[in-house]
């Protein structure tokens, strides 16, 4: 336990914020040590901050560094994950199950959905936006994500862009309903499909508004559910991209991991390096604009899922 008190680190804003019943974002960072280039990936974890600021929501960036795991980053922190000190430092991709290690080694990096998820709730974090959850490889029916079951034990809503078509995206949904987790489409019936807005697959149940999402998870966890609430919310229709087309750059990507036999944690970055590559980086485009609009969504839904009181001390 001790060892615990003194690996976590919350940042003192989001600490107060825990405390009062204010909105909180959890936000991820292996879409800036993992996901995205320099500088794009620094400023991006900047804006995804601000918009959550903006809404009068507390932004919560988790990572791990020198083997503390830190809830809530100063620019400083972003900095390093952005672009570490030197080359040789390489920061990790860390899951669920290398928070352990991490504090244990002190190493740094950033945490996947899975890892973030853990991490939010330990400090009672209810509220987590990202770009776009793991699920199901294709061709390869034993590499499935650690956010997929992280999803099916953490009580926090996920609010995302669906999946990348570099996965199996009707076997990462079937793993959902096994998981129990309620897909939720924001004003539409599609599942999208992150840079495309619909994949031809459809959603369980579709919401409104923000505060119908609210409602939606505090009653399923009333319920005694203690899943995550998935809510998809399609990419910006401006900077999106017909799923046709993507998903001839991700076959074409899942060809060359497969002749080149990238394994384990190293697939995902691969697949996602090439896909911007094979479009000549108009993916990057829409990863931008969607991130940004899934902080957002999820700003207000925390504030419909907030419970402001005062703290005990100023009673
Ligand atoms: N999908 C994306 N971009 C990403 C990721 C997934 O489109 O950056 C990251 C997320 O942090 C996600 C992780 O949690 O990759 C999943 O990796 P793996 O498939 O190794 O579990
Ligand atoms: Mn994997």
């Amino acid at each position: 336990m001790s060892e615990l008190a003194n690996a976590l680190v919350v940042e003192p804003g989001v600490a107060r914020a825990l405390e009062t019943g204010q909105p909180v974002v959890a936000l991820e960072s292996t879409v800036i040590s993992h996901g995205l280039p320099y500088p794009q990936n620094l400023e991006l974890a900047q804006e995804m901050e601000g918009e959550v600021l903006r809404l009068h929501a507390t932004p919560a960036t988790i990572a791990v560094l020198d083997g503390r795991i830190r809830v809530g980053l100063k620019t400083g922190h972003l900095e390093r994950l952005a672009r570490p000190a030197a080359p040789n430092i390489e920061l990790k991709k860390i899951s669920g199950r290398d928070l352990g290690p991490a504090v244990a080694l002190r190493q740094s990096g950033g945490t996947t959905v899975a890892g973030t998820l853990a991490v939010a709730v330990q400090v009672g974090i209810r509220v987590f936006a990202t770009g776009g959850i793991g699920g199901v490889h294709r061709n390869a029916p034993f590499d499935i994500s650690a956010d997929l079951p992280e999803l099916g034990r953490s009580p926090v809503v996920v609010v995302c862009a669906g999946a990348k078509s570099i996965l199996d995206l009707p076997a990462t949904l079937e793993v959902l309903e096994t998981l129990g987790v309620p897909v939720v489409g924001y004003q539409t019936d599609d599942f999208p499909a992150f840079f495309s807005v619909k994949s031809g697959l459809k959603v369980t149940q579709r919401a409104e508004n923000p505060k119908q999402l609210a409602d939606l998870a505090r009653a399923h966890w009333e319920l005694g559910q203690a899943s995550a609430v998935l809510v998809v919310n399609p990419p910006p229709a401006e900077d999106a991209l017909p799923y046709e087309e993507v998903d001839a750059f991700v076959a074409q990507a899942v060809k060359e991991a497969e002749e080149q036999k990238i394994l384990g944690q190293k697939v995902t970055p691969f697949l996602l390096q090439r896909v911007k590559e094979l479009s000549h980086g108009r993916t990057l485009q829409a990863n931008l604009a969607l991130l940004k609009n899934n902080a957002r969504l999820a700003a207000q839904i925390a504030t419909h899922l907030a419970n402001p009181h005062k703290p005990a001390s100023s009673l």
